[in-house]
C-alpha cells in the first residue's frame, strides 16, 4: 500500500490513523503542497487532493473511499467496531465540512505569514473560503470550531473512551482530525480556545496513540513502476437502476462536487450507490483504475 500525502495534511492524518488502527505496513510518497503535482495527477488523471492511496494499479481518491477500502481488505480490527457504519460514514461528512471548513479558515487566517505560493494555491482551491474577508471572520470561525468541538466533548462526557464506546474507530478519526489541524497549525491560541472542553484532550491523546502503522519511504517514480507493473483488481459493476443510466465501458468523468473539482476521465468500471471507478489507459502506466466514493462526487457521461 502506498499513501501519496504530505505530513501537514489533516485529511492525510485521517488516512494515516486508519492505517494505524489496522496496524498496517505502508509506503509513503511525499507529494508537493501546491500544484503542479505531476506524479500525483499523472496517476489519478487529474484529481489533486491529499491524500491518495495506491494499491498496485488501483488508485483510491478521498479519505471516505480509502477508509472503506482498507476496511474491506483488512476487516480486523474494524473501522466500525460498534456496528454503526452508516452513522460513522455520515459523521465523516459532518467533520469534513462543518468542522473542517471553519478550522481551515482559522488556520489560513491566523497564520498571516504563509508562503505566497501556498496562499495563492489555496485561494484558488478552497472555494468555500473568502480570503479577503478572513481577518474579519476570525471571531466567527472560532465560534464555529468551538461549537463543533463542544459536540464531541458532549459525546465523551459520560466517560467513554471513544466516540461510540470502548473501541476506537472511523468516527474517532473523523472527529479528531480538525482538532489535530487547529492545534498543530494555531498552537497555544487553539489550546486555550478548546480548554473548556475538558474531555477532548485525554481522548485526543488516546486517538493519537493509535499511531500510523509501519511507515517506510518510497520514491514517486517507484510508485509509478508499481502501477505500471500491476493490473487493476477492480470487478466491473454498474447498477441497472442507477439514475444516470450509464453502462460499463462508457466514457465518463468524475469530479469532486465541493472544491478542487478537477475532473478525471476514463471508462466506467463501477457505478453503484456507494462507489464509482473509471479505468484510465496511459502509454506510461497502462491500465489504472481510479476509485471515488459516490457521495460528494459528480459523474458525467463524457
Ligand atoms: N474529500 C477529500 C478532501 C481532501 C482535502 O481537501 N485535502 C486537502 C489537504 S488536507 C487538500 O487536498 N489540499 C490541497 C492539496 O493538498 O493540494 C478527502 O476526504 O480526502
Amino acid at each position: 500500500m502506498i499513501l501519496h500525502h504530505f505530513d501537514m495534511s489533516p485529511f492525510a492524518e485521517k488516512a494515516r490513523l486508519a492505517l494505524g488502527l489496522k496496524q498496517l505496513a505502508w509506503q509513503s510518497v511525499e507529494i508537493p503542497l501546491v500544484m503542479p503535482k505531476p506524479k500525483l495527477t499523472g496517476l489519478t488523471g487529474g484529481y489533486r487532493k491529499t491524500p491518495v492511496l495506491q494499491i498496485g494499479a488501483d488508485i483510491y481518491c478521498d479519505t471516505q473511499r480509502i477508509a472503506l477500502e482498507l476496511d474491506r481488505r483488512f476487516p480486523d480490527p474494524p473501522l466500525f467496531p460498534h456496528g454503526d457504519a452508516g452513522l460513522g460514514i455520515a459523521l465523516a461528512h459532518w467533520s469534513d465540512s462543518a468542522f473542517f471548513e471553519p478550522g481551515a479558515g482559522l488556520s489560513m487566517g491566523v497564520n498571516t505569514e504563509l508562503p505566497e505560493p501556498l496562499l495563492n494555491d489555496r485561494k484558488a482551491f478552497f472555494e468555500f473560503m473568502d480570503f479577503d474577508r478572513l481577518p474579519a471572520e476570525l471571531p466567527h470561525l472560532w465560534t464555529q470550531v468551538r461549537a463543533r468541538a463542544s459536540l464531541v466533548n458532549r459525546q465523551l462526557a459520560d466517560g467513554r473512551a471513544f466516540v461510540h464506546g470502548e473501541r476506537p474507530g472511523w468516527a474517532d478519526i473523523c472527529a479528531y482530525f480538525p482538532l489535530w489541524m487547529v492545534r498543530m497549525q494555531i498552537g497555544v491560541r487553539a489550546d486555550a480556545a478548546l480548554a473548556p472542553f475538558t474531555h477532548l484532550a485525554p481522548w485526543e491523546a488516546r486517538v493519537a496513540a493509535i499511531g500510523h502503522g509501519q511507515r517506510s519511504a518510497l520514491d514517486a517514480d517507484d510508485a509509478w513502476v508499481v502501477a505500471r507493473d500491476s493490473e487493476p483488481a477492480v470487478e466491473t459493476a454498474v447498477d441497472d437502476d442507477d439514475p444516470l443510466g450509464l453502462a460499463v465501458g462508457q466514457s465518463a468523468t468524475v469530479a469532486p462536487d465541493d472544491y478542487g473539482r478537477d475532473p478525471v476521465h476514463g471508462e466506467l468500471a463501477v457505478l453503484t450507490v456507494d462507489d464509482v471507478c473509471v479505468i484510465r489507459r496511459t502509454d506510461t502506466l497502462g491500465r489504472v483504475a481510479v476509485h471515488f466514493p459516490r457521495a460528494g462526487y459528480r459523474v458525467t457521461a463524457a
